[in-house]
């Protein structure tokens, strides 16, 4: 997918820059059409036209409030800088705050962007439920809110404009399919959940638990959250090895940083990471790929955090009157070690 992203961004470049359009396969060539003129003002174009279409507007000292959840992990920090980065080059007077990991710290934040008057909100939400009253407040402000990363629950869908994020359950199904099939469809496995009511927590779990389910000896035998840190994982995984010692044959994690925790305790008790035990998380951070390389980990499903340019380009276009699809889904991938050493050339960013 990410050789996608950068077509769809270098597509849409092109398309600011005044590039033509390039025809439909059925259309003949249409020399009288002229490329659209460069737009330096924000243009509002139609609802429902064609992702890449539109001129994205300008958002040059438009005050935009983003309220992260924390800084719990790799994948984290690396969707801040992203965002930060994109509001920076777009000129945006970002309001950033940090949640620490408390829906009631994001939920303050949410209070004083709308008191502050800032015209967008971007919102990763740290948990499913619970919203519905301060997405309410901002949508009665006339605040619209881009959901980035983890989706929500709520009755009435219009209290977000739209939601960018992948699809957990999907990742779940790929990294138990890859894990059934390293063990020949035979493993005790214990699992590492993320932050208890988050949508990847909920949504990997399911989507593993049905990936393994048409292998009757795939088995959770044990299952906890590690709240999606490191050092939380590596708690986690002692109190597993101690619980149930030999038993353990593979673990799934619900993201690097408690896999990377999960490395350290087994080590810790004499077990070979990524050979006594095989290990499959979620995330594909460099941490990852270096670890893959070292043969203690031995495959990530990744997950993209590099939502700044999404991010601002949702924003750009509701500012300018579009109505955006209900969800933009970023697809997936799963690396193993066999290829780290060539992917981990990739891992620039993050
Ligand atoms: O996998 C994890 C992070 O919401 C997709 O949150 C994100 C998850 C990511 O802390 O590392």
């Amino acid at each position: 997918m990410r050789p996608l992203i950068v077509v769809c961004l270098l597509l849409a470049v092109a398309l600011v820059s005044g590039c033509p359009k390039q025809p439909a396969e059925t259309t003949p060539p249409a020399p009288t059409v002229k490329t659209p003129p460069v737009k330096a003002e924000p243009t509002k174009a139609p609802a429902g036209e064609p992702a890449g279409t539109a001129v994205v507007p300008s958002l040059e000292g438009r005050k935009v409030g983003f309220s992260q959840i924390g800084a719990e992990s790799d994948w984290r920090r690396a969707e801040t800088t992203s965002i930060k980065d994109e509001a920076a080059k777009r000129g945006v007077d970002l309001k950033f705050a940090d949640a620490q990991q408390k829906q009631q710290n994001q939920i303050q934040s949410l209070r004083s962007f709308i008191a502050q008057k800032v015209e967008a909100i971007v919102l990763a939400p740290v948990v499913e439920t619970g919203w519905e009253p301060v997405l309410r407040e901002a949508k009665d402000a006339g605040i619209p809110v881009v959901l980035v990363d983890r989706g929500i629950e709520v009755t009435d869908d219009s209290l977000y404009a739209t939601l960018i994020a992948s699809d957990f359950v999907a990742e779940g199904r790929l990294a138990a399919e890859w894990l059934a099939k390293r063990m020949n469809g035979q493993a005790n496995v214990v699992e590492l959940q993320g932050t208890v009511g988050a949508a990847p927590a909920i949504d990997r779990k399911k989507g593993f638990e049905e990936g393994i389910a048409q292998f009757p000896g795939m088995k959770i035998i044990t299952s906890q959250s590690g709240d999606f840190t490191r050092a939380k994982g590596k708690e986690v995984m002692e109190a597993f090895i101690k619980a149930e010692g030999k038993n353990i044959q593979a673990v799934y994690s619900h993201n690097d940083d408690m896999a990377l925790g999960a490395i350290q305790a087994l080590e810790a008790a004499g077990i070979k990471p990524g050979q006594d035990v095989v290990i499959v998380s979620i995330d594909g951070v460099k941490a990852a790929f270096e670890a893959m390389v070292a043969g203690k980990l031995n495959a990530t499903v990744e997950c993209n955090p590099l939502l700044g340019p999404a991010a601002f380009d949702a924003v750009a276009k509701l500012l300018a009157g579009e109505t955006l699809p209900k969800t933009t889904i970023i697809k997936d991938r799963l690396f193993d070690q066999s290829t780290a050493p060539e992917d981990i050339k990739t891992r620039t960013a993050y």
